[in-house]
């Protein structure tokens, strides 16, 4: 098995040079793997399937193609920004939705696959506004708005996120209580997620029932990160490739 895991593009069409980066990665390293997982915030912002744009239409044949010319199974976990994609995307782009919590085994150890904004459980206001937008009927009062009228709330969520960036220019962690227990819940030794953008890797504390987490990073026009996993081993890895952390023999 081989599998390449990607999160955090913020992909939009104002930002080419990450697009075309993404594309690269595409012809570099995806359509030499089995499976590519992307974990959250592919792109920046997701207003429906049903107002899929010139832009996203064009991502989705990448991955499409990825699919078909090269067998490499895609898989897409929605983020926080990009929530709401669903199957009409998925199947546009040949790949298959994921739920907000994975599980895969490697060697003896159970992997959780997840965005990672649910652990950030030190910010109380976005664990609020979460637990809203994560509601069924929430995004069923969403979906049913008019598509001019999602744009501006996005607009308004983009905005009022860059103001609090702003004034708190260091991303909220992940809180090691809800790393602990998320780990205990489905008894599993490794966490890989995305969304506090910092590119680590890191044992857990001594007593937990988790050995380590790894994180990748976010992209931008110079630089992305990805996790690979194959028979040899995990790896948190640069792309375009500088260096790399091998972080589990199998
Ligand atoms: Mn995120």
């Amino acid at each position: 098995m081989n599998t390449v895991i990607i999160s955090d593009l913020h992909l939009k069409e104002e930002s080419r040079e990450i697009t075309k980066l993404f594309k690269n990665f595409l012809d570099q390293i995806a359509r030499y793997s089995e499976e590519l997982i992307i974990l959250g915030d592919f792109f920046e912002y997701w207003i429906g399937d049903d107002a899929i744009n010139n832009f996203q239409k064009n991502i989705a044949d990448l991955l499409k193609n990825l699919n078909q010319q090269y067998q490499t199974k895609i898989f897409i976990m929605p983020g926080n920004r990009d929530l709401l994609i669903g199957q009409k995307f998925c199947d546009l782009a040949g790949a298959c939705l994921l739920p907000e919590i994975v599980l895969r085994d490697f060697s003896n150890s159970k992997i959780i696959l997840c965005h990672g904004d649910q652990l950030c459980t030190s910010d109380i206001r976005y664990q609020k506004y979460r637990k809203q937008v994560h509601k069924f009927w929430v995004q069923r009062l969403f979906l049913a708005l008019p598509i001019f009228i999602r744009r501006e709330i996005a607009k308004k969520i983009r905005k009022s996120s860059r103001e609090k960036f702003k004034k708190y220019p260091v991303m909220i962690d992940v809180s090691p209580e809800a790393v602990c227990e998320l780990a205990e819940q489905y008894q599993a030794e490794i966490l890989i997620h995305g969304h506090t953008h910092q590119k680590i890797y890191e044992l857990a504390k001594p007593g937990s029932k988790l050995k380590y987490r790894i994180v990748n990073s976010d992209w931008n026009e110079n630089q992305g990160s990805f996790i690979q996993i194959d028979q040899t081993g995990i790896y948190l890895k640069d792309f375009p490739q500088k260096s790399h952390v091998k972080i589990e023999e199998n």
